[in-house]
């Protein structure tokens, strides 16, 4: 057999290592029916925990940014605002006030700095509604009283699109976090706006169903942001988007005006889809309160690969012939590149599944109902892809706890990459042959500009790139000892022009936020651009939502 990948045995040499793939496939059985019964892994993380040793930046948004000014027409938070707000919440852990209490400062900081600890506000008043009626009356009365409102869900929003600038009021959907009704049948999901991701998941699992979404940070995000942000995430290629699987939402308008589009049905063509506009608004046109979802059943077996290949061109050749082999039951292609992995070994200080070093990586994923009928497809695939040498090295999971493990060296690079220091992110789509260049012409001009070292006069650790290579979804991250202006001088608009000369998205699946607020038009026709600012102005016409971001 032409194979270039090493022989190995499958005796494992550490305990918990994944099996090695072979030359010889065919003869392993156990490769059939392994990880029948495993489940996707579900983040250890907790709201917020995460943020404790990474970057701290401390800056606010309105120093790094000066050209951002507060607009008058914004009223200043009083003492008689605060009492009409705890008047109309009841119970004191319902508002956080350091309009009236300045020792609340401290409570107040959580909520107005974002996950990257990139952009910080100035918040002086949080509020956290219980209903979608007290939703309705704050929004009510801001818009009356003309005072500027951030919604937030889990604040895992990559954009600077979920903390203030300055001091708008924060309005934190967490204590709406109920499940409201779950249809065993059809797998159609009510669930309230706050209710976290994992929760919702395992409540799901508990009922043979699955949530249509997974992402990294399932462990502190809302139902809520996810829709706000029309979030992608990992199981994208086999579910699709949230614009799909949303059957219904709940959505107050700046006025006050409760939109009840809580529809339970598939098929429901009766007039305009409203409920689209809230998916991927990110809390600039209403609050999200509750939304509907249909949900798919739980996949019986799932198995987990990851390979090591020697160029960006095998990654391209291993995905096409993934989609060949695999189909149906293809529910994961992710790509990770050599410089993405060795920074989450030095921050995790655990060992690589694979023995040694490649430049690309892939994980692949399957889900299906019958773990033989899939192990046997895996294996022809896993055969063919090392006999035409695309793939140069594998493991496999053969258990719950190696589908885990393996996840991580995908899952994990955010966190790993925010625990060095800063990083500037862009997530983009580009047609898949060109996708992997813009890692590279990044790398080149950072270099260029002298920023890119090991050593600490140098800000920049790393360009990386990985992502959802399935939807042809690039993250390109640029790894920094602390963020610095001059970096982003160098990325920005480089990395837009760049993406825009190959009719790309510079906003795939994070959205626009503060940060690519005023980029928009590399990926919109100003005509669209216009369009999105009469839906804007129509909806909230004070424009107290979210302002300064998104259009
Ligand atoms: P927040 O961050 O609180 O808010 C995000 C935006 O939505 C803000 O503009 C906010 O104003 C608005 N918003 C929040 N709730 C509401 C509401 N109820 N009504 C109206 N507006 C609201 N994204 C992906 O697409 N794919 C990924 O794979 C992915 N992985 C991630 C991994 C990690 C480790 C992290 C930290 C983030 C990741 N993200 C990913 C980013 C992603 O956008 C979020 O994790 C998630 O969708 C945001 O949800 P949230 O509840 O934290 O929203
Ligand atoms: C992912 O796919 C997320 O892991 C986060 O979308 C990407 O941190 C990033 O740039
Ligand atoms: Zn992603």
């Amino acid at each position: 057999m032409a194979c270039r990948h090493r022989s190995s045995t499958t005796t494992l040499a550490r305990l918990a290592k994944p099996a090695r793939l072979t030359p010889r496939l065919s003869t392993q059985p156990q490769l059939q029916s392994q990880v029948a019964s495993a489940v996707r892994c579900f983040s250890s993380s907790r709201p917020r925990q995460l943020k404790e040793t990474r970057c701290q930046q401390g800056k606010f948004t309105s120093e790094t940014y000066p050209e951002l000014k507060r607009d008058p027409r914004y009223g200043q938070v009083t003492k008689e605002h605060v009492d009409y707000f705890k008047g109309l919440l009841g119970t004191e852990s319902a508002v956080i006030d350091g309009v009236t209490n300045e020792n609340a400062t401290d409570d107040i900081e959580p909520f107005n700095s974002d996950w990257m600890r990139k952009y910080r506000g100035h918040c002086r008043l949080v509020l956290k509604p219980s209903s979608t009626e007290e939703v309705s009356k704050i929004l009510k009365y801001c818009n009356d009283n003309k005072l500027a409102v951030v919604p937030q869900g889990g604040n895992t929003g990559l954009v600077g699109g979920s903390v203030p600038v300055f001091d708008e009021i924060i309005l934190n959907m967490g204590r709406m976090n109920n499940i409201i009704e779950f249809d065993e049948v059809s797998g159609i999901l009510t669930v309230e706006a706050g209710a976290i991701l994992e929760v919702v998941d395992q409540f799901l699992a508990s009922k043979g169903y699955i949530f249509p979404l997974d992402l990294g940070a399932k462990g502190s995000c809302h139902i809520g942001g996810n829709l706000s942000t029309n979030a992608g995430g990992l199981r994208l290629l086999r579910y699709g988007s949230l614009h799909g699987t949303t059957l219904g939402i709940e959505a107050v308008l700046p006025d006050g005006t409760v939109v009840d589009d809580l529809c339970k049905l598939r098929k429901n063509n009766t007039g305009y889809d409203i409920k689209q506009l809230f998916i991927g608004s990110e809390g600039t046109i209403g609050v999200i309160t509750k939304a509907v979802i249909q949900c798919p059943q739980r996949p019986k077996a799932q198995n987990v690969a990851l390979f090591g290949l020697e160029s960006y061109e095998a990654a391209q050749q291993a995905f096409r012939e993934a989609k060949g082999h695999l189909s149906e039951i293809l529910s994961a292609f992710e790509l990770m590149d050599a410089g993405s992995q060795a920074l989450v070994r030095q921050v995790t200080k655990k060992n690589s599944p694979l023995e040694g070093e490649y430049p690309f990586y892939c994980l692949i994923e399957t889900s299906g109902s019958n773990s033989d009928h899939d192990g046997e497809k895996l294996q022809t695939f896993l055969e063919d892809v090392m006999e035409k040498g695309i793939v140069v090295d594998g493991t496999l999971a053969q258990d719950e706890t190696q589908v885990k493990a393996l996840w991580s060296w995908r899952e994990g690079i955010t966190e790993a990459l925010g625990h060095l220091g800063g990083v500037y992110k862009y997530d983009v789509s580009i047609p898949l042959p060109e996708m992997y260049q813009l890692v590279e012409d990044t790398k080149a001009r950072v270099e260029e500009a002298g920023l890119l070292g090991d050593t600490d006069e140098h800000p920049v650790r790393a360009v990386v790139g990985y992502g959802h290579m399935g939807d042809s979804n690039l993250h390109l991250n640029v790894s920094t000892r602390r963020f610095d202006e001059r970096v982003e001088k160098v990325l920005e608009p480089f990395v837009y022009e760049w993406i825009s000369k190959r009719q790309g998205s510079i906003s795939a699946e994070h959205g626009l936020g503060l940060a690519k607020k005023k980029y928009i038009g590399y990926s919109r026709t100003p005509t669209m651009v216009g369009l999105m600012k009469q839906l804007k102005d129509l909806y909230d016409p004070n424009a107290i939502l979210n302002p300064y971001k998104y259009i």
